[in-house]
């Protein structure tokens, strides 16, 4: 019974749910990256209370952070920089790959499976108002909380998730 609630707390710390103003911030993750690849892409979900939008975010561990869309264009998926996500109130907004995603630029080392990346989330709310949040998203091969996302054929018993393998 006891290494279940220890499983259950350790599943919550890695959801890394954060709470500042009204805005919630979880399940924050990245994808681990190869030696020589100078990008990695980041994932948070965020709700907001209040019509409010994300429009910047900052992380240590690489030089630029930019905030990226996928869209089609002539039958190729392809990225471009958003200057800004809407945040519908009472919606949760998904960043997963395939979609929306925070684009890590010029990392200053490789992305491995367990590895914390600090990222800083900044949402304006009506009227301008900037809140800042912090959120501490996992390397992972695929999102925390076990929805199934587009994970290039890994299936749930497949999962590497290191943090649920220490009991
Ligand atoms: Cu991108």
């Amino acid at each position: 019974m006891q290494a279940k609630w220890l499983v259950a707390a350790v599943a919550a710390m890695v959801a890394g749910s954060v709470y500042a103003a009204d805005v919630q911030v979880s399940n924050a993750w990245a994808r681990p990256t190869m030696p020589a690849q100078p990008v990695g892409a980041a994932y948070v979900t965020l709700t907001s209370a209040a019509n409010a939008e994300l429009v910047k975010v900052g992380s240590p561990v690489a030089r630029k952070v930019e905030l990226h869309t996928m869209t089609m264009k002539d039958g190729m998926m392809e990225m471009r920089e958003i200057a800004s996500l809407p945040l519908p109130a009472g919606k949760a907004v998904t960043l997963q790959p395939g979609g929306n995603h925070i684009m890590l630029i010029d990392l200053s080392k490789p992305l491995r499976v367990g590895d914390h990346v600090p990222l800083h989330l900044t949402v304006k709310q009506a009227g301008g108002k900037l809140v800042e949040l912090d959120a501490d998203a996992v390397v992972a091969e695929k999102a925390p909380g076990g929805q199934m996302r587009m994970d290039h054929g890994h299936d749930m018993n497949g999962a590497m998730d290191p943090h649920m393998k220490m009991q």
